[in-house]
């Protein structure tokens, strides 16, 4: 670190933002989950890691909240290539079931139980291996984030920290809700994770959802009916904002008021306007900007509440081309979330 020239550009080492800190020595650790086997329109996501890590040795490392920001210990958990090939290989099985179901099929089939248990199992897997980690990194008295990948891949950290805490609050910036029960068979899927971590973990206080804009019945009637979830959808946020009278900025109090002290960040990428990252899986018209998200995660920050741990899902790179669009994008939002975690820290 003495060594370390923030002015100078980064030089692409293999670790987030090119910050020459390890794991063991960081205050916050990113683990890498490339991780894209339920995806349910397009798929992408497994390679969001390593495409980040490239674009965010681009990224300038002042930060407008932090001072000297670069001085952050943000280090990178060794990449997890196993993780990679088996998401790979279990796209495949995926794809045939996804296909099985559209053509009529039914979740309970005995033709697809086998293949369906395949990737349920899986799935538990890197839950309990990203749990592990979570656990040893946290006795270490470390923040973890988690770069995903599909959305599924936070539940083992929200999973470790929701008995860590008394109460844990969720600030879930998403496109969708994430409350399917078991979405077409797979129980850890993409579209199932606030649901997961509603029914599966234990000291969840309360979950607040922002941006969301394309939900189905059930989901609606779960929200309406579950006091522990509060929505501010895309089209609440408008009509307050359209009528000229409210600002973002009470609309941003109200939301993180209704937070507990401790608090994990789940940034699901679409829930930004699309045209911040057009190769995302489920990209949905409307959504946050980025300074908006950003204002929003600077309310929390500011706050006084603990971001106890956070992820980043959902970003896909460009499948044809090198262009590192929404890897920027989502290399920039991480370097935020890390910069206003480590404020949390300092004032807690
Ligand atoms: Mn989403």
């Amino acid at each position: 670190m003495e060594k370390f020239n923030p002015n100078n550009i980064g030089l692409p080492n293999g670790n987030f933002f090119a910050l020459p800190c390890s794991a063991d020595e960081s205050e916050i650790v990113l683990i890498s989950a490339p991780w894209d086997v339920t995806t349910s329109y397009r798929s992408g996501t497994a390679n969001a890691p390593a495409r980040i890590i490239k674009a965010s040795s681009q990224i300038d490392l002042y930060d407008v909240d932090v001072k000297d920001a670069w001085k952050i210990k943000i280090g990178t958990h060794p990449y997890n290539w196993e993780i990679f090939t088996q998401s790979a290989e279990l796209r495949k099985t995926a794809e045939k079931i996804i296909a099985y179901l559209e053509n009529g099929g039914n979740i309970k089939d005995i033709s697809i139980s086998h293949e369906l248990d395949l990737i349920n199992k899986a799935s538990e897997k890197l839950n309990n291996w990203i749990y592990k980690c979570a656990e040893k990194y946290c006795e270490e008295k470390k923040t973890v984030g988690i770069v995903g990948g599909e959305h599924s891949v936070p539940f083992g950290l929200i999973k470790f920290l929701s008995e860590k805490y008394n109460s844990l609050g969720i600030l879930h910036i998403d496109a969708h809700a994430d409350l399917r029960h078991a979405y077409e068979g797979f129980e850890y899927s993409h579209a199932s994770i606030m649901y997961n971590v509603i029914t599966k973990c234990k000291n969840i206080s309360k979950l607040v959802q922002v941006g969301i804009r394309d939900f189905c019945n059930d989901e609606a009637d779960l929200i309406a009916n579950s006091a522990k979830i509060s929505a501010y959808t895309d089209f609440y946020i408008n009509e307050r904002l359209f009528g000229g009278e409210q600002t973002w900025k009470s609309i941003c109090n109200d939301i993180i008021s209704e937070l507990p002290e401790n608090v994990y960040i789940s940034f699901d990428i679409d829930g930004l306007s699309p045209e911040l990252c057009p190769n995302t899986g489920t990209p949905v018209p409307g959504g946050l900007s980025f300074q908006q998200a950003h204002y929003l995660l600077q309310t929390l920050a500011k706050s006084g509440r603990r971001i106890a741990g956070f992820d980043v899902c959902e970003v896909a790179p460009n499948p044809y081309n090198d262009d590192e669009y929404d890897a920027n994008t989502g290399a920039r939002i991480l370097y935020k979330i890390c910069c206003l975690t480590h404020l949390s820290n300092i004032k807690n």
